[in-house]
This record gives C-alpha cells, sequence and structure tokens, in this order.
C-alpha cells in the first residue's frame, strides 16, 4: 500500500516567505533544505496529519490547505504531496531539524540554483515561485 508524506509550504503573507527546514538525516539529503512534514497516519486527512507534524518538529500551529503542483515519487510504497499552510500560531523551532529559514522568492531561488534544496522538493520550485510572487 502507498504511503502518503505530506510537506507544507507554510507561507507568511504579510512578508511573502516561506519557511524551510535543514535536514539532520538520512546522510543522502542531510544539510539540505526541505519543506517540512511527515508520513500521514492511517484515518489521518492530509490536513490533519501536516498540522500534527509541524506541531511536532516546529512547535508551531498552522493550518494546513489545498495541495499544489504535482506528487512526487519516492520509493514503491512512499509518495510526497504538497500542501499549502498559513502559520496561526507559535515562532517555528527546530525541534527535529538542523536550522530553519524564512526565504522570499529570490532567496528560494537562489538556494535552488545551488542545490541546497532536498531534490524531491525542487519539483515544486516553480509552484513555490508563484506562491510568493
Ligand atoms: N521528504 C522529502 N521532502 C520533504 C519531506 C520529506 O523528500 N519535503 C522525504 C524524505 C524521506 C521521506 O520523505 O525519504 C520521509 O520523510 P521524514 O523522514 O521527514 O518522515
Amino acid at each position: 500500500m502507498t504511503r502518503i508524506v505530506v510537506a507544507a509550504a507554510i507561507i507568511d503573507e504579510m512578508s511573502a516567505k516561506l519557511l524551510l527546514a535543514q535536514r539532520n538525516y538520512p546522510p543522502e539529503v542531510a544539510g539540505l533544505w526541505e519543506l517540512p512534514g511527515g508520513k500521514v497516519e492511517d484515518g489521518e486527512t492530509w490536513q490533519a496529519a501536516l498540522e500534527r507534524e509541524i506541531a511536532e518538529e516546529l512547535g508551531m500551529t498552522i493550518e494546513a490547505g489545498q495541495q499544489f503542483g504535482a506528487a512526487v515519487g519516492l520509493s514503491v510504497e512512499l509518495e510526497l504531496v504538497a500542501l499549502r499552510a498559513r502559520p496561526v500560531g507559535g515562532a517555528p523551532r527546530a525541534l527535529d531539524h538542523a536550522a530553519l529559514r524564512w526565504v522570499d522568492a529570490a532567496g528560494l531561488r537562489a538556494m535552488a540554483d545551488a542545490g541546497e534544496l532536498v531534490p524531491a522538493d525542487t519539483t515544486w520550485l516553480e509552484d513555490l515561485l508563484e506562491l510568493l510572487a
């Protein structure tokens, strides 16, 4: 059975900035930056799973919204989908990541050009730039 991994594009609309998180593991992607998220549990909606994961990993409250961009196959059993999200409460903290960073469209493009994003997440670059425009 395919399991879904949800990832959050947490965008602060006042500053038009996106929250990126730097992975600690596994070694292939440690040091690279991602949209934070995690696996959907049985019986959970994608939105509920993402809100739970972000509370656990970043200690902040978000409101998860609609999917955007294409789903990405990570392996035979894992599929990665991106959802829009709005920060609702609390400042994000790197409880499970090496670091966190808010980036605007130019900052995101620069990081993508420098190869600093997790490969799967580069699929969404143009979608993310549009959301930040
Ligand atoms: N993953 C990814 N991009 C994200 C979030 C997760 O490529 N924005 C991948 C990394 C792992 C898998 O999904 O292979 C599970 O993620 P985690 O280890 O964070 O649960």
